[in-house]
């Protein structure tokens, strides 16, 4: 993705790019400067420990670690659930397929087994018991199927319980593993109504992102069985994410499950708000109804002279930042540092490019 290049001070932006632009809270700062330390190599540091039984304790899991990053979680519980050669069932157009350089591949020689992604996110549970391998010399051994919820690729759509709840006993009937790239899992469960357990707990694995709308600077926690915790220790550790007095990040992450999450239904306004009023732009396309958290894409028509690129960098040039990501195609995310006004604002510098290009 191209990231436009802004003409403004950084505090005069809207900044809707991503929920990663989020910035620390003052809480946040503060639980980070007085946080207790150890060294978390040694297990030792009691901040990382709290927010990892936290964590675990919210989505209803085992154990849980701390991580550096999604791409680290949904890579750790990879290499914890996997050997070389072993095959995950995941969709076309998931993170870790798209935005995670492979690294299940280069660095874990795991198969990528990939099924359409159906518009909600969710992938046909026909199609991925089709998929799963027969016991025979020639094949890989199938071992995961992963799922995304949000997802963000499909704009940040939601996988009910139920779905979860099915898929899980797919999993489990043909002796599989179900992870859950639960990046944006609290948007899921605010959107959808339901404590944020109902839809972690029917996982093996949850990979949780604490530094996207959770506003947290730094860290993702994976969670899971205690066995499978120990498990991806180990790999964390040999990816380099070994962190030491990592409670000071640590801190910041306990602020963000205690605080931050049931705020995320005032970001879903806003990106109504914006779909709502992409949809009456004219040369702007947007599905307004499938807009249920905080991602918004939408496309110019041919009646826009503009690409996704310029157009962004017009936008930019006046204040607001978006993610071209195709020709045509464009990404907002609302988040907790861009207001209901600042969304209107947004509005109206859209409308104004859309208008003076067209
Ligand atoms: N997504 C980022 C970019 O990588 C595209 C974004 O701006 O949306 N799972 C999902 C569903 C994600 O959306 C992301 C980040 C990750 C995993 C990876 O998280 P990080 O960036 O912490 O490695």
């Amino acid at each position: 993705m191209l990231t436009p290049t802004a003409m403004t001070a950084a505090s005069d932006r809207i900044d809707l790019r991503s929920d990663t632009l989020t910035q620390p809270t003052p809480a946040m700062r503060e639980a980070m400067a007085s946080a207790a330390v150890g060294d978390d190599v040694f297990d030792e540091d009691p901040t990382v420990h709290r927010l990892q039984e936290l964590a675990a304790t919210m989505l209803g899991h085992e154990a849980g670690l701390f991580v550096s990053s999604g791409t680290m979680g949904n890579l750790t519980a990879m290499l914890a659930h996997c050997g070389r050669g072993d095959e995950v069932i995941l969709g076309n157009e998931c993170h870790i397929l798209h935005y995670e350089q492979g690294g299940i591949a280069a660095l874990g020689g795991i198969v990528p087994r990939t099924l359409p992604t159906q518009p909600d996110g969710s992938l046909r549970l026909e199609e991925i018991e089709a998929a799963i391998r027969a016991d025979d010399v020639h094949f890989p051994v199938t071992r995961v199927i992963a799922l995304e919820n949000t997802h963000n690729r499909m704009g940040g759509t939601v996988q009910t319980v139920a779905y979860m709840e099915q898929a899980a006993a797919l999993a489990r009937s043909r002796g599989l593993k179900l992870h859950l790239d639960g990046a944006r899992l609290f948007n899921a469960a605010i959107a959808l109504g339901v404590p944020v357990n109902a839809l972690s707990r029917p996982a093996n694995s949850v990979s949780l992102c604490l530094s996207k709308g959770l506003s947290a600077p730094v860290g993702s926690v994976l969670v899971g069985e205690k066995s499978f915790i120990a498990r991806a220790r180990r790999a964390r550790k040999a990816l380099g994410g070994g962190m030491r007095q990592a409670g000071v990040l640590a801190a910041a992450g306990i602020v963000a499950l205690e605080q931050m999450t049931t705020r995320l239904a005032e970001d879903h306004a806003n990106a109504r708000i914006l779909a709502d009023g992409i949809a009456a732009t004219p040369g702007l396309n947007v599905d307004a109804a499938s807009v249920v958290t905080n991602i918004v894409f939408f496309e110019l028509d041919a009646a826009i002279a503009n690409d996704a690129s310029t157009f962004c960098q017009q936008a930019a040039a006046r204040g607001v930042l978006m993610l071209p990501t195709g020709s045509r195609r464009i990404r907002a995310v609302t988040h907790a540092d861009v207001s209901c006004g600042q969304v209107e604002t947004a509005l109206e510098i859209i409308r104004h490019i859309s208008d003076s290009c067209s």
